[in-house]
């Protein structure tokens, strides 16, 4: 009895996770990098194609969302930065940079499919090119700038499912200045990218029901006693190994019928 007491205080809270891990594929026509280039006082915006994939995770039962990594490629944006009679700037972020994620997991809370990643960690590396002209077009400067951002952001978005696709949708913020010949450049914009994949089969709705019987009972229990930190033919939460977590997922669950 004071065993049972114990777990079932261990068991208050506990709640079965059934994150479905995704990997998604960007989508290209619904994707892209804006970017607005400024510099000498003139502001030129454009875009850009995003490729690459995420991979995500999604708990159905609690609206929890993962994000697990990140890999963009960017395609080629050319800016044009036009101060008339003087001249100006034609500057090209080259194709083939890459934005990749550089945390751990992290999981947040979403509400109705919309959710917030308030600090994603994140690299974006590429190369812009650039030629300075003059009065009657003369070049006056050119030359390559490696562009090595690394920070962190907010990443916001939402999904959606249909059958067995999910669909998610996220937006993460651009904001980089840089010195290019002495001159301050500010690039600024975001990234929207729209990725999909096929969600793997969710997890059993009764994962305590160890044997299979349609009931949550001292059967269940006693498997877990048999198979205790030697297999995992106790596993009720998924984590490979039979302990005292697979205990509280059986009291939680006891005596339902599945
Ligand atoms: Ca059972
Ligand atoms: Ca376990």
């Amino acid at each position: 009895m004071l065993l049972m007491t114990a777990m079932s205080t261990f068991v208050s809270g506990s709640a079965f996770a059934q994150m479905q891990d995704l990997s998604a594929t960007v989508n290209p026509s619904q994707s892209s990098l804006n970017a607005c280039l400024t510099a000498i006082d003139i502001t030129d915006c454009q875009s850009g194609s995003i490729n690459g994939s995420l991979n995500f995770g999604i708990d159905q039962s609690t609206g929890d969302v993962k994000i697990d990594n990140f890999s963009l490629t960017v395609g080629e944006i050319d800016w044009t930065l036009d101060a008339g009679f003087l001249g100006g700037v034609d500057a090209t972020l080259q194709n083939g940079a890459t934005a990749n994620y550089a945390g751990a997991p992290q999981t947040v809370t979403s509400s109705g499919g919309d959710f917030t990643f308030p600090v994603v960690p994140f690299n974006l590396n590429g190369t812009v090119d650039y030629n300075g002209y003059g009065i009657a077009g003369i070049i006056i400067g050119s030359g390559t700038e490696l562009v090595a951002i690394t920070e962190s952001t907010e990443i916001s978005g939402s999904y959606s499912i249909s059958g067995e696709i999910a669909t998610v949708t996220v937006s993460l913020p651009i904001d980089y200045l840089f010195d290019l010949s002495g001159n301050d450049v500010l690039i600024q914009g975001g990234i929207t990218v729209v990725a999909s994949g096929t969600l793997p089969p969710p997890p059993p709705l009764c994962p305590a029901d160890l044997n299979n019987d349609g009931q949550v009972g001292f059967s269940d229990l006693s498997l877990i006693l048999s198979a205790w930190e030697a297999s995992d033919a106790g596993d009720a939460n998924g984590d490979g190994v039979t302990n005292f977590s697979d205990i509280s997922v059986v009291l939680s669950e006891w005596g339902s019928d599945c």
